[in-house]
This record gives C-alpha cells, structure tokens and sequence, in this order.
C-alpha cells in the first residue's frame, strides 16, 4: 500500500483545517489526517516539541511529491487548488475567489475578537457581529451567488473558495450558536449543495466526532 501523497497537521476540531479536508476529499485524495493535542500544545511547560511546525502554528500540509512543507490555511487552500484546477478558469476568477476568501477571513476576525472577554462584552460584540459584519458581507455573497446561478461563488465550476465557503458558515453557526444563514437562503443552499457532494459527504460521515462542533 502507498502512503497517502499529503499529511495534514492540525488540532482534533475543524476550525482552519476542515475546509482543507473536504478539498483533499473532494479531489479524492487519501491525507495523513495528524491531529494534535491542543492543550499538550497549550500547556506553558513547553514540553512539545513545536520545532518541526513553522511559525509553531498550524494546519500545516506536507506535500511528499515535491517535499514541501506549507504553512497558513489559505495558502494551502489555493496551493491544492492551483494542483488540481480549483482556481477558476481566468485571472479574474482567481481574483474573485481571493476576494470571498478575504471576506471570510475578515468575518472570522471579528468573530475571534469576541473570545476572551467578560460576558457582557462578548455579547456586544456579538450583536454587533450579527447585525453589522455579517449583513455588510453577506447581503453582498447572497446577491453575487444568486446572479451566478447559486451553485458556485465564481464561474461556472466548483473553486477552492466553495469550500472554505460552505465550512466557515458551519463555523460562524457553530461557535456562536445563531443562525447566519438565517436571511440567506441562497448561501446556506449553496453549503448543503458543497456538503452533499458525494465524497465530501462520504468524508463528513466518516470524519472523527468532536461533540462541540457538530
Ligand atoms: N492565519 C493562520 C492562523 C493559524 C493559527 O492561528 N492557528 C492556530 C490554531 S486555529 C494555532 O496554531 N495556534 C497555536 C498557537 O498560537 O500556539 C492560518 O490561517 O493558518
């Protein structure tokens, strides 16, 4: 038996990672799905060793048909999307898809500034999340995916950006227990029409159960 060609060092949850498996299902390629002890890796006693994980943060993919070793989901995002032609078919569909991944990202960093704040604070910052971040990034996601049909965000093929997509929605619902997609019918079809791809959905029913995210 072959090893698999890619190994993916992450934490036991989904967070940056997930939408790096369902890509590597999607494009049916078997990965070494390492997952780390977060809190092995939190504890101050410094015994793990980090060395080996650049910038000591994670996921990171190792590629062992050319040896390398890359860091930042994104970036292994559009890496395995340029090795297996899920980058849209023009420049300008590359640029769109680096346009939503943005959005995502800048969803996400509002989301993560809730964390770690007294309770009062983390829930004004969560109504402000849920009736300014969201609404000024989706309205825009909705109306651009109805126009183009609902099935894809750019072009008229499945892109990396599908699935960094579908997989951050489940996490802007997850973590703060709401709805996002309440006021967006097209978006949350779009993520059902990502999960029920036949082997991103064979990969969603066999993926290890984490009992807080699912
Ligand atoms: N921008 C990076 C963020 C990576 C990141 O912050 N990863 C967290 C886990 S979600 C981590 O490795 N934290 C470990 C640490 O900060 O020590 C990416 O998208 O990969």
């Amino acid at each position: 038996m072959t090893s698999p060609k890619y190994k993916l060092i992450y934490f036991d949850y989904h967070w940056l990672a997930e939408p790096i498996r369902l890509l590597l299902s999607y494009v049916k390629e078997d990965f070494e799905d390492i997952r780390l002890d977060w809190e092995e890796w939190e504890k101050p006693d410094g015994k793990m060793d980090k060395s080996p994980y650049p910038y000591e943060k994670l996921p990171i993919l190792e590629d062992a048909e050319n040896g390398l070793k890359l860091g930042q989901s994104f970036s292994i995002l559009r890496y395995l999307g340029r090795k297996h032609n899920l980058v849209g078919k023009s420049e300008m569909e590359a640029a769109k898809c680096d346009e939503y991944a943005d959005v995502l990202k800048d969803i996400l960093k509002d989301m993560e500034a809730m964390w770690e704040k007294d309770e009062k604070t983390t829930l004004d910052m969560k109504t402000k999340w849920l009736e300014k971040t969201i609404p000024r990034y989706y309205s825009v996601i909705e109306s651009d995916l109805k126009k183009n049909g609902g099935k894809y965000l750019v072009g008229d093929a499945i892109t990396w950006v599908d699935f960094l997509c579908a997989q951050m929605n489940q996490l802007f619902t997850v973590y703060p227990k709401t709805d996002v997609l309440a006021n967006y019918p097209t978006i949350r079809q779009h993520q059902q029409l990502i999960f029920d791809l036949p082997d991103v959905k064979a990969w969603i029913t066999k993926r290890p159960v984490n009992p807080y995210e699912w």
